[in-house]
């Protein structure tokens, strides 16, 4: 059974799932959009018009990243990146439901510094969630053993994508440098666990790449 996921280069919600596919051993071919772009094939798949979308061999669309890894999770259990547990699947999915809003949260930054006329207090506040949401992460992850995360879980998934590519699209001058967005160091559990998160396979072959759009022309 083969899989399509339409992801963008740099799209760590898309990577989310590549990853998810690539630690439950699912085949995918990966076909990139630009959901920006004027050529778009996105909205032909979701009614959000929003990467990634998984299509199923029989052709079943699921899009979201968030709805994407549960329904992988509900179709195909084996192996789990959820514990079974209940108070330990609360705590996965509060570390992932952390990780994607801070992500989204980050996207929306981005966006809005790029506008003609950005909003300060606007800035101002989304900076403060950004910073808040990153400590707590980082309070959580001191609290965890390294041995129950060799494995990723949803939550290490969600979090680490979106360090990733704060990180890599600063570097690369894909988003302009937002200092709230400057983890390592910073965070040291974050840091720790990056770096373990970072050397397994699943991360390793979907590192973010660029991608040929100019953010700044979406908003203007
Ligand atoms: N909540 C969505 C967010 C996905 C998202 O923001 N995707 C971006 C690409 S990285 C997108 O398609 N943006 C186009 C738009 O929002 O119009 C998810 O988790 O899938």
């Amino acid at each position: 059974m083969t899989f399509t996921l339409i992801n963008a280069r740099l799209s760590p919600f898309g990577r989310k799932i590549a990853i998810a596919l690539i630690e439950k051993g699912l085949d995918f071919t990966v076909v990139y959009d630009v959901p920006w772009g004027e050529s778009t094939i996105t909205p032909e798949y979701s009614p959000l018009e929003q990467l990634p979308i998984l299509i199923s061999a029989d052709g079943e669309k699921v899009y979201d990243s968030t709805f994407i890894l549960e329904w992988l999770e509900a179709r195909h259990p084996d192996p789990a990146l959820l514990p079974a547990d209940a108070d330990a699947r609360l705590e996965a999915k509060k570390r992932q439901m952390l990780g994607e809003r801070v992500m989204e949260i980050a996207q929306a930054l981005i966006f809005e510094t790029l506008r003609p006329a950005p909003s300060q207090p606007w800035i101002d506040r989304q900076t403060r969630k950004i910073l808040s949401g990153l400590s707590e992460l980082d309070r959580i992850y001191a609290s965890e053993t390294k041995e129950n995360r060799m494995t990723p879980d949803v939550g290490d998934i969600a979090v680490f994508t979106a360090l990733d590519v704060f990180e890599f699209a600063a570097e690369q001058g894909f988003s302009p440098p937002i200092d709230a967005l400057v983890w390592r160091e910073r965070y040291p559990a974050l840091t720790q666990y990056f770096a373990l998160m970072a050397s397994r396979p699943s991360f390793l072959q979907t590192r973010p790449q660029l991608m040929d759009v100019n953010l700044a022309a979406t908003v203007a």
